[in-house]
């Protein structure tokens, strides 16, 4: 298979190299498939394009969108349509550019892949999942009882209901709202929209453990404003089902 490996980026210099090594070491050991790294960078002043272009001289198999700043959700989305619809993947990965997803945890996501699971979570809330130590209290709070809240009010099935860390099965993603003016968050929560249309179309769910590690460089662009769009997603997305049933 083919599968797309798509990584937002905003101001990431200092990680992307090594998390692009370490990558295609990891992906190296599954030879079984195909991996394409797409790097979607939002016009980065710290020049992490320029770390990406570099390292196109050593690895075929990476590229690299640039696109004005937009939001998380519209990088993702413009990705998504990249690979699904220039690439020809069979499966996309997101997967975030500031080192917190641990490139070996991908196998275990694609094995399930192969087990003929649709839709593979990388859930910090399963057990053997983890969030880093370090996080604030509030942080953790938000984190775990948010998902719980997504979880009761959208009836999903799943625990960890805000992981960015997820592998697609293209025949369901291919369906998905990937256009700006449909998505309902251009920002972080456009995850929690995504999330519930593959449950909706009825794509085979798993989540499978990882460890989310702390940031090692760089700064989170995640603001308070999420916290708001979070909400105002769940509240449309159970409108909608109210008033659909
Ligand atoms: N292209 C693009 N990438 C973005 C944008 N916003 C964030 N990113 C990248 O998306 C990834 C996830 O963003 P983060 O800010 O780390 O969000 P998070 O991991 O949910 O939050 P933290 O746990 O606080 O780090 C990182 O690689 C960011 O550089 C954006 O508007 N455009
Ligand atoms: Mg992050």
């Amino acid at each position: 298979m083919k599968i797309a490996v798509i990584i937002p980026t905003y101001n990431e210099a200092e990680s992307i190299g090594s998390l692009i090594y370490s990558l295609e070491n990891e992906l190296g050991m599954i030879p079984k498939h195909d991996f394409q790294i797409l790097v979607v960078d939002a016009n980065s002043p710290d020049g992490t394009a320029k770390v990406v272009e570099d390292l196109k001289n050593s690895y075929k198999n990476i590229e690299l969108l640039a696109e004005p700043r937009r939001g998380l959700g519209i990088a993702y989305i413009s990705g998504m349509n990249h690979a699904i619809f220039k690439l020809n993947a069979d499966a996309i990965l997101e997967f975030d550019g500031d080192f917190q997803h641990d490139p070996q945890d991908i196998k275990h996501l694609v094995a399930e892949l192969d087990n003929g699971y649709d839709y593979i979570i990388g859930s910090r809330y399963v057990p053997g999942g983890e969030i880093p130590q370090e996080w604030s209290w509030h942080k953790k709070f938000l984190s775990k009882y948010g998902s719980l809240f997504i979880r009761k009010v959208l009836n999903l099935p799943t625990r960890d209901n805000t992981s960015g860390f997820k592998l697609s099965r293209v025949k369901f993603a291919q369906n998905l709202p990937l256009h700006e003016d449909k998505i309902l968050s251009r920002l972080h929560a456009y995850k929690i929209h995504l999330l519930y249309e593959m449950i909706k179309m009825g794509a085979k769910t798993k989540e499978v453990p990882i460890k989310f590690l702390e940031r090692s460089g760089g700064s989170s662009k995640s603001t308070v404003l999420d916290i708001f769009e979070s909400l105002k997603v769940v509240s449309v997305l159970k409108f909608r089902s109210l008033f659909k049933s």
